[in-house]
């Protein structure tokens, strides 16, 4: 027997099943704690590998490989700081920083009254910090006016949901489901760069040549639809709403429409009908450049795909490239009835869906957040549900404030003579994500006291007078609700370091200071408790789930009740998450919505024409202050390796180098007449601001056409240049299409007359 020396034995490391800290799609993650020399090594103190999961079957992007980093950021966030008289940020205690805050918010209280502090939450907090913030906003603090960024990504998904199908979970379907479709519209997304992984469920809809993408780019996601994949529509910006209306007029035109389902499950046929026929094919070619076969073309795709046709599924999607509008609300309710007329929603392999965005973004804007809702997606004008929440809270309704201000009303009122004069900010770069953000800047200086909790110095947080250093996801418990509606378990896997707290430690602990006499639980599985009674008999009803039954193994969907004294509810007894530990009856959570009705009272979804007159021009011409150069319409969107405000990923040398630095998309033709080369600069004006950025020439773009990535600061951040129009029902702005002016930088004025803007009859490639 010969004896070698024994392998070296692995340091005993600690795994933790959790999910990505980014967006949506929260993949699934296994994540190691590192030995301090590893952790050096690799840039973070722990290690994550993607983990089994439906959503992304085991995989993850860069930003999910490379999500430790952030916990080891150079500039993190561990001493609570203060601004000092001389206008600078110094180290302070938490007792003198929290002191501060409170301090400031009753002298504003004495001199503005309740409504003088405000609070902006966001998308990526989770659910049991969404709710705990809605709490304290209305009951410690007592003001109307908290918003977050939903407004920003998901309002107009939700308006337009609510309004037809009487709900709105992004996707009231598993995202699994997809893989079986024969066809997918996917109305502005980009899906490839936004939520890879999630491409796995595209396969089926390409390889039965089913998928059509509208984009004005080819993205990696259009290019899918290439050699017979499907179909790209690189209609003109702006102009889905036309898009859209064309598809439904080809589909009642040539009576591929679902009669049968149509009678039995909706109402409103009648007028939609007289609505569409407006909307021939020449029609729309004619507003939104995309040629008449190739409109023809997908709305055949979408309807021999119908279950009514025989086909085996279909769905459409809507992304922030149709919902950052204007008319976001107005294209989600087109898309919506559109599918309906095909007969989609409600039948297993075929529907509805709005691709939310950020990590909680599904969760976080049902439970309290938002300005005009109460935990459990209820109403705040709605007394009953006032009355169910304060009892839960433990206050008087009548002292529930009533509805606020959306997002950017809000912001715009800041440090003004009426608006309010102190801000809390959790879980948002306002001052590089926000519309103007020039102003939202000059207005988040006017204020008399700013206070932001973040994890590392955003943007925002350098203009605080207070700034919180809080946990961040692998240091803290919760639960995040994907964009399934599946509510998953977030896990601590390390301790947060020394000086760091939780926000619902700074909550309770503010509460205090304030004097309220309302109670602030600080474990997450304690406000998670208390958020699920808080929800009960809401539209996303938690009230069946808890963490210990989520650590059961099993991520579950909403809406998911308790089961009643009797048994009541949809539970049933027996094996799976349909029973307990004892096989009591428990509600199995609600994969799929809509199976038997819709969520309007008389179950049935309401058709509905679109909020905007049907004649409407679809984009304004370009109205830039500067008169000179080419008019374009600016669009903006994301890159694969940056997240948002870019907060977290510009603080990742990986996913820097990857994005590289920031770039004006454009074509080649508009290159050609402007005279500049890729990698020169071109001059960009909008009525809002200037700016020169490098040329990145590409084929992938409309002629008239650019794109700039909204991840970065500074002079480099397109939000000043994007002005603050929002849609009249959701309150979204506009953040897709900016009329602009392009020239080569440099070159002053005096440029011959521009491309023409808003017709093509024919694709760009
Ligand atoms: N890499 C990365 N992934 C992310 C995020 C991130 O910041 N980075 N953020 C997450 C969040 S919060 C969100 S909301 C989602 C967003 O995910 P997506 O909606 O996929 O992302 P965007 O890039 O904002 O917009 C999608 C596309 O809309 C197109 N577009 C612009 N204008 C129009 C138009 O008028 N019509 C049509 N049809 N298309 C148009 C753009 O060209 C762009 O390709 O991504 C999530 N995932
Ligand atoms: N031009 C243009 N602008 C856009 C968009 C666009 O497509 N074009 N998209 C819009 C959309 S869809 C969105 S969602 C917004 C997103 O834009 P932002 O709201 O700016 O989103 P993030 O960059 O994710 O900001 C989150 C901040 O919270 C911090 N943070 C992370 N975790 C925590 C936590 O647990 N607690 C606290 N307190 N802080 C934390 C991060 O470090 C970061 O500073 O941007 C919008 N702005
Ligand atoms: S797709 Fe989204 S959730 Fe998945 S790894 Fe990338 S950023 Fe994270
Ligand atoms: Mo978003």
């Amino acid at each position: 027997m010969t004896t070698t020396a024994a392998p070296a034995v692995p340091p005993a490391a600690r795994t933790v099943d959790t999910h990505c800290p980014y967006c949506a799609l929260q993949c699934a993650q296994t994540a190691e704690t590192l030995p301090d020399g590893l952790a050096a090594e690799r840039g973070g103190p722990i290690h994550v590998v993607g983990r089994d999961f439906p959503t992304n079957r085991g995989g993850m992007c860069q930003k999910g490989w490379t999500s430790p980093r952030v916990l080891a950021a150079p500039d993190r966030l561990c001493t609570p700081l203060v601004r000092t008289g001389d206008g600078e940020l110094r180290a302070a205690t938490w007792d003198e920083a929290l002191d501060r805050t409170a301090r400031g918010v009753r002298e504003i209280w004495r001199r503005a009254g309740r409504s003088g502090v405000a609070v902006f939450g966001g998308g990526g907090l989770t659910n049991e910090k969404a709710y705990t913030l809605g709490k304290f906003a209305r009951t410690v603090l007592g003001t109307p006016y908290v918003d977050y960024n939903g407004r920003f990504c998901m309002a107009s998904a939700a308006a337009g949901a609510n309004a037809v199908l009487g709900i709105d979970r992004g996707l009231p379907f598993p995202l699994a489901d997809l893989g079986g479709a024969q066809a997918v519209l996917l109305l502005g997304s980009n899906l490839a760069e936004t939520m890879p992984p999630a491409l796995a469920h595209l396969t089926g809809a390409r390889a039965r040549g089913g998928l059509i993408v509208s984009d004005p780019r080819h993205t990696p996601t259009a290019a899918l639809c290439d050699d017979g994949g499907g179909r790209h529509l690189q209609a003109v910006p702006g102009t889905d709403l036309e898009l859209v209306l064309g598809l439904a007029h080809l589909v009642l035109a040539r009576g591929w429409h679902d009669a049968a389902y149509l009678a039995e499950r909706t109402t409103g046929l009648d007028q939609l009908e007289r609505a569409v026929a407006a909307w021939w094919p020449e029609r729309v070619e004619a507003v939104t450049g995309v040629p008449r076969e190739h409109l023809e073309r997908a709305a055949r795709l979408l309807a021999d795909a119908s279950p009514a046709r025989g086909g085996t599924g279909a769905y459409v999607l809507t992304g922030r490239g149709v919902e950052q509008s204007t008319r976001g609300t107005a294209t989600v309710v087109a898309a919506i009835d559109l599918a309906l007329l095909l007969g989609l929603p409600g039948r297993v392999g075929s529907g509805y869906g709005a691709i939310t965005g950020q990590g909680n973004g599904q969760g976080g804007r049902e439970h309290g957040q938002k300005a005009d809702q109460l935990p459990g997606y209820r109403s705040i004008e709605d007394d009953s549900a006032r009355a169910h929440v304060a009892a839960v809270w433990g206050v008087d309704p009548a002292n529930l404030p009533r509805s606020g201000l959306p997002a950017v009303d809000l912001l715009r009122r800041l440090g003004t003579p009426t608006g309010p004069r102190a801000l809390f900010v959790h879980g948002s770069n306002v001052a590089i994500c926000s519309p103007r953000a020039d102003r939202v800047a000059e207005r988040l200086r006017a204020l008399d006291l700013l206070v932001v909790c973040d994890v590392v110095p955003s943007e925002t947080a350098l203009l605080a007078d207070v700034v919180l250093p809080v946990t961040q996801w692998a240091e803290e418990e919760g639960t995040m609700t994907s964009l399934e509606g599946r509510v998953l378990r977030r896990r601590r896997v390390l301790a947060p370091p020394p000086g760091v707290r939780s926000e619902l430690d700074v909550w309770a602990d503010l509460a205090r200071r304030l004097g309220s006499p309302v109670a602030f639980a600080t474990d997450p599985s304690d406000v998670f408790d208390e958020l699920a009674r808080a929800s009960a008999g809401g539209r996303a009803d938690y009230s069946g789930l808890s963490h210990a039954r989520l650590d059961e193994g099993e991520a579950l969907y909403w809406p998911c009740p308790a089961v009643g004294p009797d048994g009541g509810t949809d539970g049933e007894a027996g094996d799976g998450p349909g029973s307990g530990p004892d096989g009591e009856p428990r509600h199995p959570g609600t994969p799929r919505l809509f199976l038997d009705r819709f969520a309007h009272p008389d179950g049935r979804a309401r058709l509905t024409v679109p909020p905007v007159a049907a004649g409407d021009a679809p984009v304004s011409a370009p109205t830039a202050a500067d008169a000179d150069g080419f008019p374009v319409h600016l669009v903006t969107g994301r890159l694969l390796a940056h997240y948002q405000s870019g907060a977290q990923t510009r603080r990742v040398p990986e996913l820097v180098r990857s994005a590289g630095g920031v770039r004006l998309e454009l074509h080649p033709l508009l290159a050609e007449a402007l005279d500049v080369e890729d990698g020169e600069d071109v001059r960009i004006t909008t009525a809002w601001g200037t700016a020169s950025i490098p040329a990145s020439v590409s084929p992938d773009i409309r002629y008239d056409t650019v794109f700039w990535p909204f991840h970065y600061s500074g002079a480099d951040s397109v939000n000043r240049l994007v002005g603050d129009e929002v849609d009249p029902v959701s309150g979204m702005p506009r953040f897709k299409v900016t009329p602009a002016r392009v020239a080569r930088a440099g070159v002053p004025a005096g440029l011959p007359a521009g491309l023409p803007v808003g017709v093509d009859t024919g694709q760009t490639r």
